[in-house]
């Protein structure tokens, strides 16, 4: 099932979180530097340990003060203008992500706006790049029972989902 929300990552109450992270997993700004500030100073003492994370790929650790059980690190692409391999790279964070959710044994997740911060990555696209890999591996994965929220933190991103799922984009 998908579901999209107004809100803000750090209060969500499931089983996992995916962060927008840095590849250094240093935390920063954004929604990197919220879920830092909330879970506490020992996440970044275990990212630390996991050292360097490349664009596309993902990581998880404990969620210390959050209410769900891990955070995953997705450390999305930096928008270059579209011919460095972005929209793949996006792609596969939200992929990657769905597959350590399933391995973790996790039911629901709940996903921010992947670069579409700092990172500059056109909204429209990236909301469609997120919605048509949820679809796609949920395909593939029929058999498990997983729900995706994506938290929008800004009206106007929630608004963009909303129009793409009621549009039905595959
Ligand atoms: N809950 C949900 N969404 C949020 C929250 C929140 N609390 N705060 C911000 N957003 P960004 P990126 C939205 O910049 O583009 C960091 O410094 C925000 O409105 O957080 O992937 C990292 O350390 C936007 O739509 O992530 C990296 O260096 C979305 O989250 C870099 O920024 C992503 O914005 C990653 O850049």
């Amino acid at each position: 099932m998908i579901n999209v929300s107004i809100g803000n990552i750090t209060i969500f109450e499931g089983d996992c979180i995916v962060n927008a992270a840095n590849a250094a997993l240093c935390g920063s700004g954004g929604v990197d530097g919220a879920i830092h500030r909330v879970a506490g100073s020992q996440l970044l003492a275990e990212c630390r340990q996991l050292g360097h994370c490349p664009s596309g790929e993902v990581r998880f650790t404990n969620a210390y003060n959050l209410k769900v059980k891990y955070i995953i690190h997705a450390v999305g692409p930096v928008w270059y203008g579209g011919n460095k391999g972005e929209k793949e790279c996006l792609k596969s964070c939200y992929l990657n992500s769905l597959n350590l959710c399933k391995r973790l044994d996790i039911n629901s997740v709940a996903f921010p706006n992947i670069s579409c911060g700092a990172y500059r990555f056109p909204h429209e696209l990236a909301a469609k790049i997120a919605i048509k890999s949820v679809k796609s591996w949920f395909s593939a994965n029929s058999d498990y029972l997983l729900d995706v929220h994506f938290v929008c933190f800004e009206k106007k991103h929630k608004y963009i989902y909303d129009k793409l799922l009621k549009d039905d984009v595959n």
